[in-house]
């Protein structure tokens, strides 16, 4: 199949399709029973990223099941900061933890050059899954965006109020441009290189791009992630990119006009209305069904996948959750929510 007949690669280069295209954020993970199963043949979540014939499996398992128009690698944002020699670990029930960078000189301890190496496994994963997927299903590649990561690499792990890292931007803002500027450029590399392993169509999380007031939102989000569109784009203009500025508010606009994504990824909070007049008409959206109605189900969330299918199916919309999918999703509802958008049709 070419690529461009891929509905979901169609979607992100600005057509509409009906019915729109579906994959849902984290669609690999805890509420499915292979993911578990699988997942406990790995010494530790990161040994099962790394490990290329377990990353594979697990991102196959959504697309046996549902039939989804993407497959995201199965990874974690965090592969960055491991890869640059950073200590990281993730703790059953709790998360992800850091050994936290606290002053200018742990900066120095990072070190790019190791990268390529340590990131090999990812490239390999993404050969065999070009490989393997069924031919209409676009393969998505992934990367944290610079704040995000910088966020995790300061506090430590997840954070409720990012204080220090927060702080040391304020206090220390040459310092703290630093780590952007060297997460940007390694992230820019990063996803290049999946590119070429085959990855068809990116994404670059912000999750945590909410927490900012907008100059600040600016200089450490905005800028660092145009950046790294550009340098990708410079390399691979026809890969499309997805930006998923989680938070930002009204801001969405300026990333839609700034940043140079072929799609932003739009929050739970994003009015239906507000996006279809202020966003789609300058790139294509994708979200953002309330990832707890998976959990509910029943007739709040067909109501709310109807409301959605409306307000965005007219225009460029990949169908997709606001945020990724919890442990406690129910496996029949997400079942219920690919069949709905598969029947889906416009009223006439
Ligand atoms: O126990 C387990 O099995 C680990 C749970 C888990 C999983 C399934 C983690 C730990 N990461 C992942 C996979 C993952 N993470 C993917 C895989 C592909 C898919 O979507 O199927 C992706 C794209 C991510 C991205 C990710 N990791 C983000 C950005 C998206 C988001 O959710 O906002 C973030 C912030 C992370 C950090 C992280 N890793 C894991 C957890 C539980 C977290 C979040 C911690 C927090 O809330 O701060």
């Amino acid at each position: 199949m070419k690529s461009h007949s891929k509905p979901l690669l169609r979607a992100l280069s600005g057509q509409t399709c009906v019915p729109p295209p579906i994959w849902l954020m984290r669609q690999a993970g805890r509420y499915l029973p292979e993911y578990r199963e699988t997942r406990a043949r790995g010494r530790n979540f990161l040994d099962v990223c790394l490990t290329p014939e377990l990353a594979v499996e697990i991102t196959l398992q959504p697309i046996r099941r549902y039939a989804l128009d993407g497959a995201i690698m199965f990874s974690d944002i965090l592969i960055v900061p491991h890869a640059l020699g950073q200590k990281v670990w993730f703790e059953d029930g709790v998360g992800p933890k850091l050994e936290p960078l606290r002053r200018a000189e742990d900066l120095e301890k990072l070190a790019p050059a190791a990268m390529a190496e340590a990131l090999a496994p990812v490239y390999e994963t993404l050969r065999c899954l070009r490989r393997d997927l069924p031919p209409e299903v676009t393969l998505i590649g992934f990367a944290g965006a610079p704040w995000t990561v910088a966020s995790y690499m300061i506090e430590g792990g997840t954070s409720k109020d990012f204080a220090r890292a927060k702080t040391w931007a304020y206090r220390e803002p040459e310092v703290f441009a630093r780590l952007i500027d060297l997460l940007s450029e390694v992230t820019a590399d990063y996803l290049c290189a999946q590119v070429e392993a085959g990855a068809e169509a990116l994404q670059i999380f912000d999750s945590w791009a909410g927490i900012w007031p907008e100059a600040a939102l600016r200089r450490w989000c905005l800028e660092p992630v145009k950046a790294i569109v550009a340098r990708v784009k410079s390399q691979h203009p026809e890969v499309p990119i997805i930006v998923f500025p989680r938070g930002v508010g009204v801001l969405y606009e300026a990333f839609a006009r700034e940043v140079g994504a072929d799609a932003l990824s739009l929050d739970t909070t994003v009015p239906l209305d507000w996006a279809r007049a202020h966003l789609q008409d300058k790139v294509a959206v994708q979200g953002n069904l309330d990832p707890l109605l998976l959990v509910a189900g029943g007739e709040a969330q067909r109501d709310a996948v109807k409301a959605i299918l409306e307000a965005l199916g007219a225009g460029p919309f990949v169908f997709n959750l606001g945020h990724g999918i919890t442990p406690q999703a129910s496996t029949d509802h997400v079942a219920d929510l690919v069949a709905q958008v598969r029947a889906w049709r416009p009223e006439t």
